[in-house]
């Protein structure tokens, strides 16, 4: 039909066709060998800080700022720190419980410490003797949580630390640690017992999605041990993913890797979120829901599930994914507080979790009144309008965007009648809104485009 050669302005009177559903992953437009799709598609998963130090809780000699850097914060002598080995005793630890609560928040993999830089393992390493074996515990925590994830469909991922506060043979010492000899240290040897207990972790906990690294940031760890130790992690497990802080490429807390020939498959923003969508940047953002990793009883700073829902939406509108922290206490299970936030995050994803997985960054500048995120198909787009403040005017004005309009919805299914005004030769678009917003954190309206 030709149109007229006035402006073309014409309405889209839609009933929301909330019955259509995006096509499945598999169309998107990844390539389906590369070992990231999975971690592309998840685009959220839970962080676990959990060791020792969950037993002091953040609190030494009256001070109440600590947490999983406890024994170096607090300058506590590893024979003093060594005691909580006879106390870790987590009888509350239910592995099915954890992963239940990560999978109903709409998480899609776990990343646990399985060694942070006070040198304890989580597991039952034949190479160490300073692991949960050594507890009146005694139950290997790591092989319960794959059993676990394996049932859930959660892919299990683990934090290792390259920093060592234990090992005998890990230098540097710390500065206050004078005490503590030096004599007989040998890093190699230290760096053939991290080999050792990754490959311990690659081979008896089931397929892996991601390892981890971390603390590696001092100068005994190298640019070429780096590289060293990501082909070594591969060979065991040749689609494992690994983060940039396994090299020496991290950019701090921004996290992304510098130019070079640095290794690392994504990169690691902590506590924060890149200003702009970085395409053809894998990354990663992770952030505690209060301020500490590690379990802290007095840190009553918890950040809103709204808050947190909106972070997740924000770093998925710029292509990344949300690796949302939780810190259990010492007898296994998780703050309430926590459990709350999950729960609150969970709600949201049941209706709108087709508007974070598998989509791409938005494909224009950032809007006002909340974030776009996209989903690409064989021969359309879709277009996702997170709507956090539902413009007093009812109305949203979009610019830029590619294709033609061909179907429209909003993610709620209880709403009226809304309306999208289309100015298709200067590709502008209005959405008129009904009066009250379905959802006032994020209300998702969709629009599809094809090329
Ligand atoms: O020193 C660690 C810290 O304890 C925590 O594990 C964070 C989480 O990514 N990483 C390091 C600080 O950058």
């Amino acid at each position: 039909m030709k149109k007229p050669a006035h402006l073309l302005l014409f309405t889209f009177l839609l009933t929301a066709l909330f019955s259509c559903q995006p096509k499945k992953s598999e169309e998107t437009a990844q390539d389906p060998e590369d070992h990231m799709e999975w971690w592309r598609e998840a685009r959220f998963g839970m962080f676990i800080h959990w060791g020792l130090y969950a037993i002091p809780a953040g609190e030494w000699n009256g001070t109440t700022n600590h947490a999983e850097w406890i024994r170096t914060t607090a300058k506590i002598p590893l024979e003093e720190y060594d005691q909580f080995l006879d106390e870790f005793n987590p009888v509350k630890f239910d592995a099915d419980a954890w992963v239940k609560m990560a999978k109903d928040a709409g998480m899609k993999y776990i990343v646990i410490t399985s060694k942070h830089h006070d040198g304890f393992g989580l597991f039952d390493s034949e190479t160490s003797d300073y692991d949960v074996m050594a507890t009146p515990f005694k139950r290997d925590i790591l092989k319960e949580l794959s059993e676990a994830c394996k049932k859930a469909g959660i892919k299990l991922c683990f934090y290792h630390s390259i920093m060592d506060w234990h090992h005998p043979d890990y230098l540097p010492r710390r500065e206050w640690e004078q005490n503590r000899s030096v004599e007989g240290a040998e890093f190699p040897r230290y760096v053939d017992y991290m080999k050792a207990q990754l490959k311990e972790l690659i081979t008896n906990y089931g397929e892996l999605g991601v390892l981890w690294f971390d603390g590696e940031w001092e100068d005994t760890w190298t640019h070429a041990d780096g590289v060293e130790l990501y082909d070594y992690v591969r060979s065991l497990q040749p689609n494992i993913i690994i983060n940039n802080r396994v090299d020496k490429g991290r950019q701090g807390m921004a996290g992304l890797t510098k130019e070079g020939d640095f290794v690392g498959d994504f990169g690691t923003p902590e506590q924060e979120i890149p200003a702009i969508g970085l395409p053809g940047v894998d990354w990663e953002s992770c952030m505690t829901m209060n301020d500490h990793w590690g379990y802290n009883s007095h840190d009553d700073n918890w950040k809103s599930s709204e808050d947190l829902i909106r972070k997740l939406v924000d770093i998925a509108s710029k292509g990344g994914n949300f690796l949302l922290n939780i810190g259990p206490k010492a007898d296994g299970t998780f703050p309430q507080e926590s459990i709350e936030r999950l729960a609150d995050i969970g709600d949201w994803m049941d209706v709108y979790s087709e508007s974070v997985y598998g989509t791409q960054a938005s494909p224009i500048a950032e809007v006002e009144w909340g974030r776009i995120t996209q989903k690409k198909t064989e021969n359309s787009t879709r277009i996702y309008l997170h709507v956090f403040d539902w413009p007093e005017s009812g109305q949203l004005e979009l610019e830029g965007l590619k294709g033609r309009l061909t179907k429209a919805g909003m993610l709620t299914n209880d709403f009226d009648k809304f309306r999208v005004d289309v100015d298709e030769k200067n590709q502008r678009y209005v959405v008129n809104l009904p009066d009250v917003a379905p959802n006032t954190i994020d209300e998702v309206l969709w629009l599809d485009f094809r090329e």
